[in-house]
This record gives structure tokens, sequence and C-alpha cells, in this order.
């Protein structure tokens, strides 16, 4: 594991890389959007993904200029992306914001300069919060999720369904995706159970307007099964794992 003191000195010398991974229209596999994902160039360990940083980030506050520099990168990726070929049809990109970064004085203040810094348009960034974000001072977090949406940016419940919340935020929360996590998606061929949960929250998701993005689909039958219940969109290694930016334009042509 990861100093403080590392972690920032990585913020300092450059060593932070995001990853992007595909999130594809279902029916299609066209894709639609890409979920950042950051990693750590580190300069003796390689390459390291959030498991070997994350926490430490967490408990530091590291996270929060980290989740500010992931931000900025990911919305000016995605500039250049549109820029270099502007018939791209990537919509937004995903990015995960934790509850320490969240709760910072000045979040929304960031969100917004990120965006107007970029040359980017508030529609291209789903922020994804997880469920536990707001379970404590509810009243505040849904203020500034309001102020957010006012922008045009767009909010998704990461890992929906693992969290200790009730599902009444769901009426008071401006919430726009539900991202089913992959624990739900691993067995749906095997256990009618779990299929008939993903039907569910499917159903609930369509019924309440929001979007839902199925993760972790690993193969040709989850994705089918998915269809089925008319999920509309997907991520998982079926499609692609997380991939280094200068991959994702031509996977994007492929889909077409
Ligand atoms: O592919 P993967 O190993 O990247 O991601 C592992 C976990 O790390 C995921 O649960 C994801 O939510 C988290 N994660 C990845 N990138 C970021 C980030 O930029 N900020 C935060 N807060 N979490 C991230
Ligand atoms: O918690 P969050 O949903 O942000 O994290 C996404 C994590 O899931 C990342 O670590 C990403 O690399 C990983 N991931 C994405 N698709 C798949 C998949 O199909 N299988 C597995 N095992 N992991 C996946
Ligand atoms: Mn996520
Ligand atoms: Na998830």
């Amino acid at each position: 594991l990861e100093t403080r003191a590392a972690l920032y000195e990585a913020i300092d010398d450059d060593q932070l890389r995001v990853m992007y991974q595909p999130i594809v229209d279902l029916p299609t596999g066209a894709i639609v959007a890409v979920e950042a994902l950051v990693r750590w160039q580190h300069p003796t360990r390689g390459l390291l993904g959030p498991y070997h940083f994350i926490e430490v980030a967490e408990e530091s506050g590291a996270i929060v200029p980290i989740g500010g520099w992931v931000l900025r990168e990911a919305l000016g990726q995605l500039a250049a992306w549109k820029a270099a070929e502007p018939e791209m049809t990537l919509r937004y990109v995903s990015v995960n914001v934790s509850a320490r970064q969240f709760r910072t004085p000045g979040f929304v203040d960031q969100v917004r300069q990120a965006i107007t810094e970029a040359g980017a348009k508030p529609e291209w960034l789903l922020l994804e919060i997880t469920e536990s974000l707001l379970l404590r001072d509810a009243d505040q977090v849904a203020n500034d999720l309001h102020t957010l949406r006012a922008l045009g940016v767009r909010i998704a419940i990461d890992d929906f369904g693992t969290g200790y919340s009730s599902l009444s935020y769901l009426r008071q929360m401006p919430v726009d995706v539900l991202k089913v996590d992959k624990s739900f998606i691993d067995d749906i061929l095997g256990s009618e159970q779990q299929r008939a949960l993903v039907d569910a929250i499917v159903t609930l998701a369509r019924n309440l307007d929001l979007a839902v993005v199925a993760e972790g689909i690993e193969d040709a039958g989850q994705r089918a099964a998915l269809v089925e219940m008319d999920c509309p969109y997907g991520q998982g290694y079926h499609f692609s794992k997380p991939v280094w930016p200068d991959e994702i334009p031509p996977l994007a042509h492929d889909a077409q």
C-alpha cells in the first residue's frame, strides 16, 4: 500500500493516467460513452489500479486533488476526441466521484470550472456517486445534485443495489442513471433469483425514467439475457476492458 506523501508526489510528477472502458448500447453494441478509470504509473512498481491506492487516497484526502485531476483529464480527453472526429458517437464520459471529494466545499465549482476549461459541454459529463453518499447530510447533497443537474451534468448511482440505503432516495434525489453492480450480473444465467432481481431493477428504472447500465457483462449469454429484459446499456469485458485513450476512436468506428 502506498503512502499519502507518495500519492501527492504522483499527482505533482504526472504519474496518474486514465483508462477508458466503453459503455455500449446493448442491442447493437455501439459505444455510446466511456467510463474513466484512474491508474498510477508508479516509477518502480509499474501500472497500479485503484485497488492499490484508492483507500489511502480516501483516508488521506489525496482523493480530492486526484479526483479533480481525473475530472479535468477525462473532460479534456472527450473534447479532444470530439474535435478530432466530429462524427464520433460518444455522448459522455462517466467519472467516479468519491463521497469525500463530493463533500469537499467547492466541489460543484470545481466541476463547473473543469467543464469550462476543457471546452466541454455539461451534457458530456456523467458523475458516478455511490448510495452511501446519499445517507448523510442528505439535504446538502441533494442541493448540490440539483445545482449540477441544473447545469446539465447528469448523475449515476454506481454499484446500485449493493449499498446500505433505502430506495426512497430515488424519489428525492435528482438521479439519471442506475449502474447495476457486476455482482448481480455474474449469475444472471445460473440463478433464476438473480435474473428476477436484475429484471426488477431494469423495470424500476424504466418506470422512474432512469437509464440503466448493466456492469461486468462477460459473455454473450449475459448480454442476451439483458437484451431480453430491455436493459438499454451495458459495460464489461465481453465488449471491452478498460483501454488507453488512443484505442477508443477505432472501437467507436467498428461499432458503427
Ligand atoms: O478498473 P478498476 O480497477 O479501475 O476500478 C476499481 C475501482 O476504483 C472501481 O470501483 C472504481 O469506482 C474506482 N475508481 C476508478 N477510478 C476512480 C476515480 O477516478 N475516482 C474514484 N473515486 N474511484 C475510482
Ligand atoms: O465500481 P466501478 O463500477 O466503478 O468499477 C468498475 C470496475 O469493474 C473496474 O475495476 C473495471 O476494470 C471492472 N470491470 C469492468 N468490466 C468488468 C468485467 O466484465 N469483469 C470484471 N471482472 N471486471 C470488470
Ligand atoms: Mn464506476
Ligand atoms: Na460498479
